[in-house]
């Protein structure tokens, strides 16, 4: 028998300053709605709900920088959420952030980082490359910056971080992503390698035994057929299967220190199953197997 997690503390970010399109921010009620906390502590495991950080709607925040929109403000959310993080990581816990827009990723690795006093290595899902820079960026929206950031300035390492899902990646990033050798698997590679295989190759990466993982996984990088309720959805994404494939394997390797779940936007859901979605996604990567 392998070492389960036994004990989880879920933490909210109803985030969208980082995104263009409302709705993202609801994706925590939607995620609870989806019964996350009975679904785990059918697991065996042990629940905090830590509640949602207060986060600030745009009507109410002003912008004043066009290349990172509200930057000054999501970055102060992601300082109270890296505090939050470090301390559940601290006392033995294991962090399971729901958001949001992908921008929180940035306080979720820094919290990993400050309380083990080194950066986790990273299993980035997604449909996007999330490594714009403020000038790269075509649209200056931060949900699509947050690996730069965590490169950056939370010593992420580009060695120890790997990409799943990749299928719609700006010209800007395709030359960041290459000059600094960080591991891609688009979905190109996904259909040649098998989800399988692909996951083995990227824990190689990432989980080199001294590196705790952190699974940082927007829900576009799932295909939209299954997961319709997100901001910037992208055909020909990861199914059904692959998306449990991935978090089994991930389960399996028994790597994970933290996970977080973001993008999901409820209102273009369809009754809630890319958050019920979400919830299965969370239950195989803690552990949860048929037999
Ligand atoms: B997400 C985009 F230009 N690359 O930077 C950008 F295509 O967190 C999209 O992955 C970013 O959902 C998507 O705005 C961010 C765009
Ligand atoms: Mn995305
Ligand atoms: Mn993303
Ligand atoms: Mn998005």
């Amino acid at each position: 028998e392998r070492k389960r997690v036994a004990k989880v503390d879920v933490v909210g970010v109803p985030m969208d300053l980082g995104a263009d399109r409302r709705g993202v921010d609801m994706g925590p009620s939607a995620i609870r709605y989806a019964r996350l906390k009975e679904s785990l502590e059918r697991l065996g495991i042990e629940v905090t709900d830590h509640g949602n950080l207060r986060v600030p709607v745009p009507e109410s925040a002003t912008e004043a920088e066009a290349d990172a929109k509200y930057y000054p403000i999501i970055k102060a959310v992601c300082d109270e959420l890296a505090g939050i993080v470090e301390g559940v990581v601290r006392a033995g816990g294991f962090p399971l952030v729901l958001g949001g827009d992908h921008s929180i990723a940035m306080g979720t690795i820094a919290g990993v980082a400050r309380a083990r006093g080194r950066a986790p290595g990273v299993i980035w899902v997604d449909a996007h490359g999330d490594i714009n820079t403020p000038l790269t960026s075509p649209s200056g929206n931060v949900h699509g910056m947050p690996v730069h950031f965590a490169l950056q300035e939370h010593a992420v390492d580009p060695a120890r971080m790997a990409f799943i899902g990749l299928r719609d990646v700006d010209e800007g990033e395709k030359k960041i992503i290459r000059e600094l050798g960080v591991k891609a698997f688009t979905m190109a590679d996904v259909d040649r390698l098998g989800m399988s295989g692909v996951v083995a190759e990227a824990l190689a990466i990432v989980a080199d035994g001294e590196h705790s993982v952190h699974v940082s996984f927007d829900m576009d990088g799932v295909d939209p057929q299954e997961a319709p309720g997100v901001g910037t959805p992208v055909r020909g994404g990861i199914t059904y299967r692959e998306a449990h494939l991935l978090m089994e394997g991930v389960a399996a390797s028994g790597t994970l220190g933290s996970l977080e779940i973001t993008e999901i936007n409820p209102i273009l859901d369809r009754e809630n199953q890319t958050a019920i979605l979400a919830v299965e996604l969370i239950l195989s990567a803690l552990g949860k197997t048929t037999l």
